[in-house]
């Protein structure tokens, strides 16, 4: 039987990295960090989608929720204003893992409180785009706990 995929999604401007302010987000792009997530997700399949549109977002959620087994989310700068974005995650039945590149909470003031980490099953920051390869792997560990 085919394991049901985990999403990973990622919001605004995160189609830049590599480019973008290196000196906080690296200069690995976001086609490299989709590589790093599929190779850590072994044979669990993996959409992994990127917008700069709330409401592509969302609907990705939507789908998430009919078909998916675990969410990975960086929401970047909606993740401190976004109600949709929580409304829609606070349907979704799995695992949430919220993921941030940089040190959210040592950064600008309007940085330090994710909306999004009130449905998030856990949260990883400041590890560098590395780091999705470990929130993959931490995700994927809760939706066996889950499948078990
Ligand atoms: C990415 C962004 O685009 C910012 O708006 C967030 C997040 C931080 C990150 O560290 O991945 O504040």
């Amino acid at each position: 039987m085919t394991s049901k995929p985990i999403f990973i999604l990622n919001g605004p401007n995160l189609n830049r990295l590599g480019k973008r302010e290196p000196e906080i987000y690296g200069t690995t792009t976001l086609a490299e960090v989709e590589a790093m997530c599929r190779e850590a997700a072994g044979d669990r399949p993996v959409r992994f989608h990127q917008s700069n549109a709330e409401h592509q977002l969302v609907d990705w959620i939507h789908e998430a929720i009919d078909e998916g087994a675990g969410i990975l989310i960086n929401p970047a700068g909606l993740s401190f204003r976004s109600i949709p974005l929580l409304d829609a995650l606070k349907m979704f039945p799995g695992p949430i893992v919220e993921f941030h590149i940089s040190k959210i909470h040592r950064r600008e003031e309007i940085y330090h409180r994710s909306l999004v980490s009130t449905a998030a099953t856990a949260v990883l920051a400041g590890l560098g785009p590395s780091g999705y390869a470990l929130a993959v792997k931490a995700l994927i560990g809760m939706v066996r706990e889950g499948e078990t």
